[in-house]
């Protein structure tokens, strides 16, 4: 039911019945056993492979930590390049410059937000070890172009899933395109695991190293050959990945249902872009079962308001849209000394972030509220 005064916000995390979520961690009390791989953490690594059709997964404690390993796993020389996108949240880059390595930024597509597969080989150079696009909002990066790509320059390709959980391309998991593809659990995700996150691989070799990374670099009680970290996912956080595994398709076809409604009420909206139909045309040649993760709209000239109006007037009705992805992670403060010039390297990018707004998009949200929404942006 839509209660008018209360606060909309942009998420609500998915949670299970309390019930069951204490049957789940009844048996954590029996064994004393709360954190460094195990039973819980092997059984969702176990229930995750499945789900997500991936030959190879790693859990770790976040989806930062799984890019953060994993990118570290691969060993690149220092000030190596990583071609990627600005247009996604700050860990993607943190990743790459935590790992002393050097971001170069691809525009965007102009329809997906993803990194445009087109203009990438302009940007390699001698110094280009990997790409690292990212499938924005759940969109999918133009995945077979750019596996050529990476095959045709010899470059590693460690895709950024944070928000493609539980989605298929051409009827294939979408973590088991390039040589990775990390995911996030976090609580604003469709899939949480409080915190959580992994790294999906084909190549042992690669989960290996993350393992290793995740645990200090410990081989065995008298071994240590790597000088790794702490990224262990705890058995509290699986117990809930494994009891929000359950709902999933039940929250998958209330997000569904949320998203159909907005996608009705706003389509007609002269200068309003919406997201691609994946569920009724394929994209850039691609069949996907989309997650509905996130709910972008674009405003366009003609929409007679820019982003910031529109912003401005749903906080007044108490419902807090965000600006993901603003600013772009190239006009971040963080990185003002690196003379990175956002508006001549990636103008698509620019103008995207400065007219995206995200609308609140979860299970519960009521249809009467999406409603709610839309009518306020109609009022304009
Ligand atoms: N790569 C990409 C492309 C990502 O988007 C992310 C994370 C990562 C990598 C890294 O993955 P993790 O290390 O986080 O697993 C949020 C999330 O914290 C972040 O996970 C996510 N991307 C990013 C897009 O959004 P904030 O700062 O916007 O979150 P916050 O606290 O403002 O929460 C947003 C809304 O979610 C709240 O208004 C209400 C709801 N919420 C939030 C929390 C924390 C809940 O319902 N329950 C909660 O516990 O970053």
């Amino acid at each position: 039911m839509s209660d008018k005064n209360k606060r909309i916000l942009v998420t609500r995390s998915s949670m299970p019945p309390l019930e069951e979520y204490v049957e789940e961690i009844r048996t954590l009390w029996d064994s004393h056993w709360l954190t460094n791989m195990g039973e819980k953490h092997n059984l969702l690594t176990q229930e995750l492979k499945k789900y997500l059709d991936v030959p190879g997964l790693e859990l770790l404690v976040n989806g930062h930590s799984a890019l953060e390993f994993t990118i570290q796993s691969f060993d690149f020389a220092p000030g190596s390049e990583v071609i990627t996108t600005p247009f996604t949240f700050a860990s993607t880059v943190h990743a790459i410059v935590r790992n002393n390595l050097t971001p170069v930024f691809c525009d965007i597509d102009p329809d997906t937000y993803c990194l445009d597969a087109d203009k990438v080989e302009a940007l390699i150079t001698e110094k280009t070890v990997a790409i690292l696009p990212v499938h924005v909002y759940g969109h999918i990066c133009d995945v077979y172009k750019l596996e050529r790509i990476a095959k045709d320059h010899g470059l590693k390709l460690i895709y950024d899933a944070a928000h493609t959980f539980g989605e298929k391309v051409d009827g294939r998991g979408i973590g088991s395109f390039g040589d990775a593809s990390i995911f996030s659990f976090h609580a604003t995700k469709v899939f949480n695991s409080i915190e959580g996150g992994c790294v999906c691989f084909s190549d042992e070799a690669l989960g290996r190293e993350v393992y290793y990374l995740k645990d200090f670099g410990i081989v065995d009680e008298e071994n240590v050959a790597r000088v790794g970290a702490n990224g262990k996912m705890n058995e509290f956080a699986a117990a809930m990945g494994l009891c929000n595994l359950r709902h999933l398709p039940e929250e998958m076809e209330k997000r569904r249902r949320v998203m159909g409604r907005y996608r009705e009420a706003l389509k007609d909206v002269k200068g309003i872009k919406l997201s691609p139909d994946y569920e009724n045309e394929k994209v850039k040649g691609m069949e996907v079962a989309f997650n509905y993760a996130y709910f972008p709209v674009v405003f366009g000239e003609d929409f007679g308001a820019d982003r910031d109006s529109v912003f401005k007037r749903l906080s007044e009705h108490n419902i807090s849209a965000r600006k993901y992805f603003y600013p772009l992670i190239n006009e971040m403060e963080c990185y003002a000394d690196r003379g990175w010039d956002a508006g001549k390297d990636t103008p698509v990018a620019v103008d995207t972030a400065h007219r995206v707004l995200t609308l609140p998009i979860f299970a519960d949200l009521a249809i009467e509220d999406v409603d709610r929404i839309c009518e306020i942006v109609r009022s304009f």
